[in-house]
């Protein structure tokens, strides 16, 4: 059998083990890949509300040190087949220590880096006896990447595919209270043509015989395996399940609207009575209630917010990412307290038009950058000193925005966005999407479900992006992401939608599904390399025919060069300190020309940090378009790059110059008047 079959049919099997009858349907559908594609509905997230602890609710992490197995790449589905899940890994194979969370990439000093196929991760926990009475008890992951299985004491839980996304369930009934429990989880990293990101697995000849390699096009490493925290949380047995929040400001801004919508799931308390109600209390920074309300019969309401703090980017106000508290209390009819939940709330407003788009009703001009989430030796793991050390970095450079290129990224980073204020283009993780099939738009569109899912109550979301380098030429690329645009749109339409594109406009068949144009290009890199000549005109050139093209805002959401930290050359040579420098100079020239136009509305640096990718001859070490370098140290074009978006911020939000952005050079004849 061909081996990417063969590779489709071992995903398959594994669940095969578990549910016969749902899979055989699913191999059906993966033979019947039909060039007409069809809107299907995609299935629909529950829950997932981020744990938190309240006086109806306790959390336990999970993270720590796992135990850890690789299967044989030449027989990844070995341990389901023997059910290596029934008892400790380490009595069926022998475990190494793994931390989580973390990629496991790169955390041994063999070849594990570059395993294809699935690994296997166990620990043991306990599980209090106070949580046995009145409690339902969820099992909840960050994100694993790519597809994870789940066992608890050698029952299957949960599936999930594709990464950067969590996932829950509940395992009440799984779990031996106050005593000790075993959790399993297989991860399995291959791409292949219908997962989102794709990617190709082939059978290369190599030294001992045959190997599988995986391939992608996609420019940064495939790093895998428990990405994000696992946690235990408890819920009453009737409880919050979703909380919805959507905001309005008046014209004058001085009044404010929170409006919430509440799901819950259980039972009434009282069977005769199905009349639950919310009551929803609104607290301000320091604490004060400013507002309180009880829901109607369908847990809905919203809140008025006198002389309202609205929620403002960062350098757009003197206080940026205002946050409310909002207390969501579910009460049975006799008024018994049910459950407790709590949420940080942004109040703003987001409008858009064919050449503006406003927070707030104020224009916005985006100063930011497209990122990864990456690191050395915890890969794609997630690790606060990193988050807060890159949001010190943000705000030192007066950026006030990014682009989660090329996926969703942590929950915990998209609050630490709605506290500082720094406005977020949400990405979904489909990148270089190419040979469109009904597969792969089931994934690409749930991939959005999720993801919209996850992060609607956050300020600092204020565009989602469908894709990233889309090949957009392609013959069913515009049926494909009108279905795309349109299932988001469905989804919220409170923000406006769009999409990195690289396609040539003149190619181009997604731009008019999208309400902004956002494009990536490499002027006197990828093209014309080295010719710093050749970069501002091309760049005015490109962004006014896109702006022709579809009558809508545009915005540049690559530009950059590799640079090695530490090598100049003078006069300006490619990867040099200096080059790095020059190329981002003649495209501020460039912007500066597009932004009177009034519809160019943002420039993106490519990339905020150098990040890994696959091994290439064109990468040293990675990809080195960073500003900082890996260890989050400045380039020196970080220091014209902050003059620069200090500049912009003065010029359009009124802020004032930080007072190390100039160093002193000369007296300038300034001390005469002293
Ligand atoms: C792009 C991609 C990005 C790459 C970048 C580059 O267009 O969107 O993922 O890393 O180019 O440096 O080649």
């Amino acid at each position: 059998m061909h081996l990417k079959i063969r590779l489709k049919c071992r995903k398959y099997e594994i669940w095969a083990i578990w549910l016969f009858s749902f899979v055989s349907g699913l191999f059906l559908l993966h033979f019947s890949i039909a060039l007409i594609l069809i809107n299907k509905e995609v299935p629909q997230s529950r829950g997932m509300l981020y744990p938190r602890e309240s006086e109806t609710r306790e959390v336990r992490s999970l993270d720590g040190i796992w135990n850890f197995v690789r299967s044989d790449q030449a027989n990844p589905t070995q341990g389901v087949r023997e059910e290596w899940y029934s008892k400790d890994l380490s009595k069926s194979r022998p475990t190494i220590p793994m931390p989580v969370p973390a990629s496991y990439n790169d955390i041994t000093t063999d070849n594990l880096r570059d395993h294809v196929g699935t690994v296997w991760y166990d620990r043991k926990f306990f599980a209090p006896r106070s949580w046995a009475v009145d409690q339902r008890v969820w099992l909840r992951f960050g994100s694993v990447h790519y597809e994870a299985y789940v066992w608890v004491n050698g029952q299957k839980v949960v599936k999930h595919e594709i990464g950067h996304l969590p996932f829950e369930a509940e395992v009440t009934h799984l779990l031996k209270y106050g005593a000790e429990n075993r959790i399993t989880v297989m991860c399995d990293n291959a791409l292949i043509q219908t997962t989102v990101p794709q990617g190709r697995i082939t059978e290369l000849p190599n030294d001992e015989g045959m190997t599988i390699v995986q391939s992608y096009t996609f420019d940064f490493f495939n790093y895998a395996g428990i990405h994000r925290s696992v946690h235990l949380y408890t819920t009453p047995k009737t409880f919050i399940e979703e909380v919805v929040v959507t905001t309005n400001l008046s014209k004058d801004n001085v009044g404010g609207e929170v409006v919430y919508s509440v799901k819950f799931n259980g039972s009434a308390v009282n069977e005769a009575d199905n009349a639950l109600y919310v009551r929803a209390q609104l607290y301000d920074r320091e604490g004060k209630l400013v507002a309180n309300g009880t829901s109607d019969a369908q847990l809905s309401g919203s809140l008025q917010v006198d002389n309202v703090n609205p929620w403002w980017p960062y350098l757009m106000h003197p206080e940026p990412g205002y946050l409310y508290q909002l207390e969501v209390k579910l009460h049975a009819s006799n008024d018994e307290l049910l459950d407790v939940y709590r949420l940080k709330v942004g109040v703003r407003t987001l409008s858009w038009s064919n050449a503006t788009f406003q927070i707030n009703g104020r224009p916005v001009y985006f100063r930011g950058f497209g990122r990864h989430e990456d690191a050395d030796v915890r890969g794609k793991g997630l690790d606060n000193a990193l988050m807060v050390r890159d949001f010190n970095l943000l705000k030192w450079i007066g950026a006030n925005a990014y682009r989660t290129s090329h996926y969703p990224y942590s929950e915990e980073s998209m609050q630490f966005a709605d506290e500082h204020g720094i406005m977020i283009v949400d990405e979904c993780p489909s990148v270089d999407a190419e040979n469109y099939n009904q597969e792969l738009l089931g994934k690409h569109k749930s991939s959005l479900e999720q993801l919209i899912h996850r992060d609607r109550n956050h300020p600092s979301v204020v565009m989602w992006s469908i894709a990233n380098e889309p090949r957009t030429r392609e013959m069913n690329a515009d049926s494909y992401f009108q279905l795309v645009a349109n299932l988001t749109r469905s989804l919220d339409k409170t923000r406006p939608i769009t999409a990195a594109i690289a396609t040539p406009w003149t190619d181009d068949k997604a731009g008019r599904f999208l309400d902004i144009i956002s494009f990536n290009r490499y002027n006197a890199w990828y093209s014309n390399t080295g010719r710093l000549d050749m970069v501002t005109k091309k760049v005015v050139e490109e962004a006014v025919a896109w702006n022709k093209q579809y009558n809508k805002p545009v915005i540049m959401a690559e530009y950059g060069a590799d640079t090695l930290e530490g090598l100049h050359l003078q006069p300006a040579y490619v990867w040099s300190e200096e080059f790095q420098t020059e190329v981002f100079a003649r495209h501020f020239k460039a912007f500066d020309i597009l932004r009177k136009k009034g519809w160019f509305i943002g420039e993106f640096v490519w990339n905020f940090a150098d990040f890994k990718t696959a091994q290439s001859y064109t990468r040293v070490g990675g990809n080195k378009k960073g500003v900082f370098t890996r260890a989050r140290q400045p380039k020196a074009s970080a220091h014209l790059l902050r003059k620069r978006y200090f500049a912009l911020a003065r010029e359009l939000d009124d802020s004032s110059f930080p007072e190390d952005l100039f160093t002193y050079i000369a007296d300038m004849g300034k001390t005469e008047n002293a």
